[in-house]
């Protein structure tokens, strides 16, 4: 099994006690190719992640893989077409994560317009000793949310924010069968008949950019933009113009097109909650995916169904 990088510590140990294991980053970055070459009549298995995928290089460079299991439920840095192709196998991470990364939706959405962060620091500059309260802040409770992707994780943050007597909006390719959300055909429209707009679908090529600078406009400068879904879904570039000129209100993102590369644009904005790619990262979730990914390599050693095939 080839792991591409040290993404869990469990998942690791794991590995290393079951099969035998090469690790990717062992090898200095530009020795990487003769590394390669050198272990690759016996990879059989690659693991990666969100972040570290599986492009056609690798894959042409390893002639006897069967089976890439990946650490995340995004399989958008793996190239599928090829992988279909050659026959290779593909399993990903669903369901186990949905909870978590739902939470944080929701998390980032009450922190932005309540503007948790910024509190938390007010009080540690000792600005509440010499300033006096805080400033006032924006109500979550009741805001229409937007969701674009009502799948798994779409649902689990609608489910949320109903709690918060939310009404549920959204956007999908094709309507749903969900009589208390209402559907809208455009994103742009889903934008301008929201107060938070939550990004909770799979990246592809028809989703890349999906939030652009038409779709920010329409949200405008009371609106609050929620990222829990890929860098790539936002125009980052728009996105840094539009809370930096006050055309857009707020946004809480937890993914970014250069990860992990911010833009510095943001860091003095008030308006803004920035997390490090975290929705999926608490013990449990971690653990719980460690064991998809296990389960799917020996499901497929032992050729039994896969748990979570993709291909
Ligand atoms: C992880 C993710 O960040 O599941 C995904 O698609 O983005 C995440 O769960 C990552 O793959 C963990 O290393």
């Amino acid at each position: 099994v080839l792991l591409l990088n040290p993404m869990n510590a469990y998942l690791e140990q794991e590995l290393d006690r079951r099969c035998r294991l090469v690790r990717l980053w062992e090898s200095p970055p530009d020795r990487r190719a003769d590394f390669v070459r050198a272990h690759a009549a016996s990879i059989r298995a690659v693991v990666g992640n969100a972040s570290h995928g599986v492009d056609a290089a690798l894959i042409d460079a390893l002639p006897a893989l069967e089976i890439i299991a990946s650490f995340s439920v995004g399989v958008d840095r793996i190239d599928l077409a090829k992988c279909r192709e050659r026959g290779i196998r593909v399993t990903n991470t669903p369901d186990v994560l949905t909870d978590d990364v739902a939470d944080l939706a929701v998390g980032l959405a009450i922190a932005t317009l309540r503007k948790i962060p910024q509190a938390d620091r007010y009080i540690r500059a000792g600005l509440w000793r010499n300033k006096g309260d805080f400033t006032l802040t924006t109500r979550f409770s009741g805001k229409r949310v937007g969701i674009i992707g009502l799948g798994r994780i779409g649902l689990a943050v609608a489910k949320r924010v109903e709690a918060f007597d939310c009404p549920v909006n959204y956007y999908q390719r094709t309507k749903q069968a969900y009589p208390s959300y209402t559907y809208y055909p455009t994103v742009v429209e889903l934008a301008a008949n929201s107060d938070v707009l939550v990004v909770a679908c799979p990246l592809n090529a028809q989703t890349r950019h999906i939030v652009n600078r038409e779709v920010l406009e329409a949200l405008g400068p009371k609106g609050v933009l929620i990222n829990i879904g890929r860098g790539p879904h936002v125009d980052e570039a728009e996105l840094v113009a539009a809370l930096v000129d006050g055309r857009l209100g707020g946004a809480g993102i937890d993914v970014f097109e250069d990860e992990p590369n911010v833009p510095e644009a943001l860091f003095p904005l008030d308006n803004v909650v920035l997390v490090p790619h975290v929705g999926s990262a608490t013990h449990e979730t971690r653990n719980a995916m460690a064991d998809l990914v296990l389960g799917n390599l020996e499901a497929h050693v032992s050729n039994k169904p896969l748990l979570t095939p993709v291909v």
